[in-house]
């Protein structure tokens, strides 16, 4: 039976999350869309229900699953009233505005003894990642030793704080690095360049390999994500994630995507078509509530750190055996 599913949040990635459900997602349909903004919520939701209240919608029987996608400080509330209504939840990215808040979703899974949550740290079905991750794991170019990340947005728009560079667009780099290493962050030092908006960051794992990152969120001109894994006896990084090369204007070569979406079109596809079909079998893949948690956690000690320039020591609780293996 197809799965009825509701988006809540109508901005930039809840309109292409409905849109996804409805145009390209099989075994799923969209029932409903929530949004503050009237106009945005019906843009979105194409004729499907339309809600100004988020728990109303949640608790609505025709909803059978629930994508998150409001303002990052909702993000919490929404999935815990999820969990209580026992439907699974594809949240956004970060999982909680706080650690704490992440940490309440790990605990009420463990009380009700299964995972719902998967957060939707997208990047983990992108091609590319995939396959560095598949090249280290065959043993190709050796132990990983390195990992160097870059993360350049076009603009902030003038609400993407200081600290938003971390708990919203640096957790992207927090989660995909513990995914391809297999390693836990132990520390982290921030080094703040030029105008407001750049920060290098680098982090050590708990197998000795350093991940640097430069997140740059005024690029100034187009959204632009790479990475290149070093290993002890090979490299592997990312090509051009485009189809083709344009020459033009006495240049060669190609363009970048204004925002996210172009740029990880089929991994937000790809991780829809998984969260249906695992949550019809009763199941989570990608990143679990934990996972959400650690990359809260870690981003919490970098924020406390980021103006003062000093490492910071990263310590985490073990996982909890009901993400074993996740
Ligand atoms: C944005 O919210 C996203 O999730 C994008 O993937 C990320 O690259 C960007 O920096 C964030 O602001």
């Amino acid at each position: 039976m197809s799965l009825g599913v509701a988006v809540i949040g109508a901005g930039v990635m809840g309109s292409e999350h409905a849109r996804l459900v409805r145009e390209e997602t099989s075994g799923a349909h969209l029932v409903a869309v929530c949004d503050a903004d009237p106009a945005r919520a019906e843009a979105a939701a194409r004729g499907a229900r339309v809600f100004d209240d988020a728990h109303a919608l949640i608790a609505s029987p025709d909803v059978k699953a629930v994508v998150i996608a409001s303002p990052d400080a909702t993000h919490a509330e929404y999935a815990l009233a999820c969990l209580a209504a026992g439907k699974p939840v594809l949240c956004e990215k970060p999982i909680a505005a706080t650690a704490a808040e992440g940490m309440k979703i790990v605990e009420a899974e463990l009380s009700l003894g299964r995972r719902l949550v998967q957060v939707g740290f997208m990047r983990r079905f992108d091609a590319a990642y995939r396959e560095m991750r598949r090249t280290l794991a065959s043993g190709r170019i050796g132990e990983a030793v390195l990992l160097h990340n870059i993360h350049r947005n076009l603009a902030a728009p003038d609400w993407f704080t200081g600290a938003m560079t971390v708990t919203n667009s640096f957790v992207h780099e927090i989660d995909i690095s513990r995914w391809l290493l297999g390693s836990e962050m132990l520390s982290a030092q921030v080094f703040p360049a030029g105008p407001a908006g750049l920060l290098m960051i680098v982090m050590r794992t708990a197998k000795d390999e350093v991940v640097s990152t430069e997140v740059n969120i005024n690029g100034g001109y187009g959204y632009h994500v790479h990475a290149q894994l070093v290993g002890t006896k090979g490299t592997i990084e990312m090509a051009p994630p485009t189809h083709t090369l344009t020459n033009a204007a006495g240049e060669h070569g190609f363009g970048f995507p204004r925002d996210w979406i172009p740029r990880f079109a089929q991994a937000y596809r790809d991780q829809m078509q998984a969260w249906v079909n695992a949550a019809r079998e009763g199941m989570v893949v990608g990143a679990s509530a934990w996972d959400g948690y650690v990359t809260s956690a870690v981003a919490k000690r970098i924020v406390a750190v980021m103006d003062k320039g000093d490492a910071a020591r990263i310590a985490l609780p073990e996982p909890p055996p009901l993400y074993l293996g996740a």
